[in-house]
């Protein structure tokens, strides 16, 4: 018994050992505009974790609606908090601060492989966030 305890340990280590933070910064701009988050597009495994910044005052993370893979939780960070998340579904999430959503403050994370090209976006997004998920996607592609 215990060593079958032992065996699904060492079999989950790898997983454990291999997931990373990343930290993103909340910023009222930088090189690519006004409001921003620091980096604006992160490339993730399951199991990564996000630390989003009060870098600066003013602002939060949260995710746009309908904007998330099947089954991955919705989250919503108090504004000036510091807020970590874990992103275990596989998929591609965008995410806003609140007040500066209009204003085009908003990121992608991708979590697994799938190329950008295959990113839809629900069909309420602002104007303003579409633009820059554009050039997000344009830079990284
Ligand atoms: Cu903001």
């Amino acid at each position: 018994m215990r060593s079958a305890i032992l065996a699904v340990l060492l079999a989950l280590l790898p997983i454990v050992a291999q997931a990373e933070t990343f930290e993103v910064k909340m910023l009222n701009g930088n090189a690519t505009g006004g409001m921003a988050f620091e980096p604006d597009f992160l490339s993730l495994k399951p199991g990564d974790k996000v630390k989003f910044l009060a870098t600066q005052r003013g602002h939060n993370a949260a995710t746009i609606k309908d904007f998330l893979p099947e089954g991955a939780p919705p989250f919503k960070g108090k504004i000036n908090q510091e807020i970590e998340v874990t992103f275990t579904e596989e998929g591609f999430y965008g995410i806003m601060c609140t007040p500066h959503y209009d204003m085009g403050m908003v990121m992608v994370v991708r979590v697994g492989d799938a190329p950008l090209t295959e990113m839809t976006l629900p069909k309420d997004v602002r104007p303003g966030a579409v633009k820059r998920i554009e050039q997000i996607v344009e830079r990284n592609q």
